[in-house]
């Protein structure tokens, strides 16, 4: 069979299986086409179905979570763990807490999360988590009993050999550290089950910054790569959440200029930049983004705009780092006419395939978050690998370790994605990822 039809026929197996899960089809489909001369290259790929395979994650749980709010009235929410792949270690991924979570969406976190897991080199397998809830819209006590109430059943799925979850979208040390709380007590261990956790009880250093300041050590290799430097480039961030946050101050303080930062209900435009310091005073403010964000504007002035992302602002580079599909084909459009040049991803799939189409189209770098983002998970093995020897290394060690980790992932991306003059990430990414995980399947054998 040659590799178009082979392909075509892998795609509509998956969404004949999934045909209610948009995301989990996005980003199942955004690999396929990189990946296709790796299947035409090796003729067992199709006699082991790697592809059909991968497209299928090791288990999905779906559970009720029952839980009692200040009123003593029962609320009931629904979980789910999804386990992507174990091929390469202990399952390992975020739990993520918003009214949108659904399965299609974890399944698609999951897929993503099993490719950037591989691109660290690490021993960790693909998963995702989390829930039909709001911890914003519940109280301090109500946020403690659903994490205990979600750990009630999530515990027997999770282990430091089997599955290791950590934080997402709304889901920090708090979450971590109640979700923690109750795991301990119901295995009577304590151990490197999740990880996020505070400092003071088996966290580690540069954890809560790593995903952020990973994605500003990739960005400055893809700048390194055509000569450039980050110094003075106008630099427009979505988002307000931890990603978001301690990417804008670490792009500050190499002497980026930040014009922007986003929130659900709109966007703060500061043309002449924000200040790392700026920055950093809303990092562990826990009130609302809107506000936290008027409260910059205090200090730096700017504009807010209500109910607009960022992607019409003049900028040199873009960093997506709220959530997915924020970034549509009409922002690239509008990016590429104000002159950016470079998108990096920190979100988990935020640009939709028009977007990366418009992307390719101008020749625009585009580092997709799998390869981009992958600093947090990183820096979450080392909190694993600490817990493990109860042994704690120093805040410069580790992000001397994150700084390695994303310079390699970067060369893997330059090695696997060099199309002449350019470079192109996503290719490079996956594919890098694929021979990973397409080699450690067959090497296991089939089971
Ligand atoms: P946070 O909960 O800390 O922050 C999320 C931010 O994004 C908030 O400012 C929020 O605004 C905004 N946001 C969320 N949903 C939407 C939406 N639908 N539209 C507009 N803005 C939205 O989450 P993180 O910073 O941890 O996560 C952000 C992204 O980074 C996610 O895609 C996540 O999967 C990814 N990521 C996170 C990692 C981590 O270590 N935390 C690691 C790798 C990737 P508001 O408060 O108004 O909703
Ligand atoms: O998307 C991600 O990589 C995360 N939310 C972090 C996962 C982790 O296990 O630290």
């Amino acid at each position: 069979m040659g590799t178009e039809q082979y392909i075509e026929e892998f795609l509509a197996w998956v969404r004949k299986r999934n045909e209610h899960q948009p995301e989990y089809l996005q980003a199942v489909s955004e690999i396929v086409a990189d990946i296709a001369g790796e299947v035409d290259d090796n003729p067992n790929f199709e006699r082991d179905n790697v592809l059909y395979y991968l497209a299928e994650p090791d288990r999905a749980i779906t559970f009720r979570v029952s839980w009692l709010d200040d009123n003593g009235n029962v609320r009931v929410n629904r979980g789910w763990r999804v386990q992507h792949s174990g091929l390469l270690g202990p399952y390992k991924g975020g739990l993520r807490f918003h009214t949108s979570v659904n399965l299609s969406v974890l399944k698609f976190l999951a897929f993503e999360q099993t490719f950037k897991n591989a691109l660290t080199g690490l021993s960790i397998g693909g998963a995702k988590g989390g829930a039909d809830f709001d911890p914003r819209n519940a109280s301090s006590r109500e946020v403690m009993r659903f994490c205990q109430a979600f750990m009630n059943e999530l515990y027997r799925h999770i282990g430091p050999n089997t599955d290791v979850p950590a934080g997402d979208i709304n889901v920090g040390k708090r979450e971590i550290g109640y979700l923690f709380g109750q795991y301990r007590r119901l295995v009577n261990q304590f151990n490197g089950t999740l990880t996020g956790k505070p400092l003071e009880f088996g966290g580690s250093h540069v954890r809560v910054e790593s995903t952020g300041y990973g994605l500003v050590y990739f960005l400055a290799h893809m700048l390194g790569d055509t000569g450039e430097d980050i110094l003075g480039k106008r630099v427009a961030v979505s988002g307000a959440g931890n990603v978001a946050l301690h990417a804008a101050a670490k792009a500050a303080s190499m002497g980026a200029r930040v014009v922007s930062l986003s929130c659900s209900k709109g966007t703060l435009s500061v043309p002449d930049g924000m200040s790392e310091k700026a920055i950093r005073s809303i990092v562990d403010d826990p009130r609302s983004s809107k506000e936290r964000l008027l409260d910059i504007r205090k200090i730096t002035g700017g504009e807010w705009i209500d109910d607009c992302t960022p992607w019409h602002l003049p900028c040199d580079i873009a960093l997506p780092c709220a959530t997915q599909n924020e970034l549509g084909e009409q922002d690239a459009r509008d990016l590429v006419s104000n002159g950016c040049r470079l998108v990096a991803e920190g979100a988990n799939m935020p640009c939709t395939e028009g977007a990366i189409r418009t992307f390719e189209k101008h020749q625009i770098r585009h580092a997709p978050g799998k390869a981009s983002n992958a600093g947090g998970v990183a820096v979450s093995v080392l909190e694993m690998a600490q817990n493990a020897s109860f042994k704690a290394e120093s805040y410069s060690d580790l992000d001397d370790e994150l700084k390695a980790i994303m310079k390699r992932i970067h060369q893997q991306c330059v090695d696997f994605g060099r199309e002449g003059e350019h470079v192109n990430y996503r290719r490079g990414a996956n594919i890098a990822a694929f021979r990973r995980l397409s080699r450690a399947m067959i090497g296991q054998g089939i089971g």
